[in-house]
Order: C-alpha cells, then sequence, then structure tokens
C-alpha cells in the first residue's frame, strides 16, 4: 500500500518538475537573448552594438541603460522613446 502511494507521490512529482523545466528554459531563453531596456521588443544586448538602421522598429520605449542607444546620440536629449522617426 505505502509502495503506491509513494509511487503516485514520485509520478506526480516527476510531472511537476517536467512542468516547471519546460516553462523554466524558455523563460530563461527569452530573458537572456531580449534586453530589458527595450521591454515592448526584443533586442539582444550587445555585443554587437546595434544603430537605429539596424533594427526595423522605430518610436519604442526605452528604459535605461539604454545599451546600444537607440535613444538620445549627438544631438539628441535621452526622452525614453527609441529610433524616433524624424518629424
Ligand atoms: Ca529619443
Amino acid at each position: 500500500m505505502r509502495q503506491v502511494r509513494w509511487r503516485r507521490i514520485s509520478k506526480f512529482l516527476l510531472a511537476a518538475i517536467a512542468l516547471a523545466l519546460m516553462f523554466a528554459i524558455p523563460m530563461r531563453q527569452a530573458r537572456s537573448t531580449c534586453d530589458p531596456s527595450y521591454p515592448t521588443i526584443c533586442i539582444a544586448p550587445p555585443p554587437p552594438d546595434l544603430d537605429c538602421a539596424d533594427i526595423a522598429y522605430r518610436n519604442f520605449p526605452v528604459l535605461p541603460p539604454d545599451p546600444h542607444n537607440f535613444d538620445g546620440g549627438p544631438n539628441r536629449r535621452p526622452d525614453g522613446v527609441g529610433c524616433e522617426l524624424p518629424p
């Protein structure tokens, strides 16, 4: 009787571990490939250092530290919006 119960518990534990791995592995990949400075799009952190000409996104939210410097530049002050289209 105890063996049957233990088998059920171990089956449940194996299923729980498998489920946890199924969800944890893709989340870890997403975290390592998408830089948190660009929360609405997925851009990998440098290297390589990208410029606006290297990506298709425009007018997207940018959070510090903005490692690619999509927001701001030599003649622009950072305003939290990356790769703005010219007015
Ligand atoms: Ca900007």
